[in-house]
């Protein structure tokens, strides 16, 4: 039977985790409230609550494709006698939704034969990017590691002086240029900076908001490009962090820069205070990339490890919270 609550995550830190799972109270509530009201009162598993299921995981922003995949799984379950009665529906969900996001439980383990880490943080703008920057600055810290910033974010002068002041919090360097130099230049000169100091990690920002997407692109393929002319294997992470609270505009950035970038994490933010949280199950479904993280406010603290158990938990619990 499945056990949702096996620990497996390797984030043993001592947290306050006493009401992070509130914070997604929005979303449980579409999801969770909205299904149990129905499974109450159904009589029977027929059309009519397959089609009413329908119409509560699209509302709760799970796109298509999951919506499509979970009411197959229940017709299947149903055609082999494993679901018979509608209280059996919720358990069934329950365990599809698990096995979609399990895979996507990748922990950002940090390679200690790269130095520096390149982490390259992707994105377009006002999703989070600097902000989780400084949050993880301060995670790897705690952890003993040697961070380097590079502000590769040059549209605006607030982006590199943000980046700065979780520099200084943090005390870790930050390599900036002024506004509107080259990104690549930055993160070049980080590259070095880096490499000479033998810093253990190093985090590029880069700017979200070009005046097409192609240049958008194209930049950051520039700035991968330089990176690997002095590491090879780097960027050994590129994170897309996409805002949770954006619904299926965030699936469909997922979508565009997947194509564009080789994505190898997802942090997904902002999932505190919105109601579109489903999102993220069907970002796991369509991409199956790892999500690394997710945000649940605006303290460091409030990035938290993707432990795909206790979303499932959070979001849509057995037992109404
Ligand atoms: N509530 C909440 N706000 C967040 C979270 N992550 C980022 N933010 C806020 O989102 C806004 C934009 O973040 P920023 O890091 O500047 O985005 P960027 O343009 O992608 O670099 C800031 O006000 C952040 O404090 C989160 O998980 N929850
Ligand atoms: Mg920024």
């Amino acid at each position: 039977m499945l056990n949702l609550f096996r620990k497996k995550s390797s984030d043993n830190r001592p947290v306050n985790n006493s009401n992070w799972r509130d914070r997604l109270a929005r979303s449980r509530s579409v999801l969770s409230d909205e299904i149990r009201e129905l499974i109450t009162s159904a009589g029977s598993i027929d059309e009519n609550l397959l089609e009413d299921l329908e119409a509560v995981l699209l509302g709760a922003d799970l796109g298509v494709a999951t919506t499509t995949r979970i009411l197959e799984a229940l017709r299947q379950a149903q055609k082999a006698g494993v679901v018979s009665t509608p209280q059996q529906v919720l358990p069934a969900i329950q365990a599809e939704l698990f096995d979609l996001l399990e895979p996507c439980e990748q922990y950002l383990s940090i390679d200690p034969d790269h130095r520096p880490y390149v982490l390259l943080m992707v994105g377009v703008n006002g999703v989070g990017k600097t902000t989780t920057i400084g949050k993880l600055t301060q995670r790897f810290r705690e952890e003993g590691l040697s961070v380097m910033l590079a502000a590769g974010d040059t549209f605006r002068a607030a982006a590199a002086e943000q980046l700065q002041v979780w520099g200084e919090r943090n005390q870790v360097p930050v390599v900036a240029q002024q506004a509107g130099a080259d990104p690549a230049a930055v993160v070049f000169d980080a590259m070095q900076s880096a490499q000479a100091k033998n810093v253990d990690i190093l985090i590029a920002d880069t700017a979200g908001r070009l005046h097409t997407q192609t240049n958008l692109m194209a930049e950051l393929e520039k700035v991968v490009r330089v990176i690997k002319r002095q590491d090879q294997t780097a960027p050994h992470e590129v994170m897309l962090v996409v805002d949770a609270s954006t619904g299926q505009n965030a699936l469909h950035q997922a979508r565009e820069f997947n194509q564009a970038a080789k994505l190898s994490g997802i942090t997904v933010t902002k999932l505190d205070g919105t109601a579109r949280g489903g999102v993220l199950f069907a970002i796991a479904n369509e991409l199956k990339i790892p999500i690394r993280f997710i945000g649940v406010g605006e303290r460091a603290e409030d990035l938290r490890p993707f432990d795909a158990a206790s979303f499932i938990d959070a979001i849509l619990p057995l037992e109404a919270k």
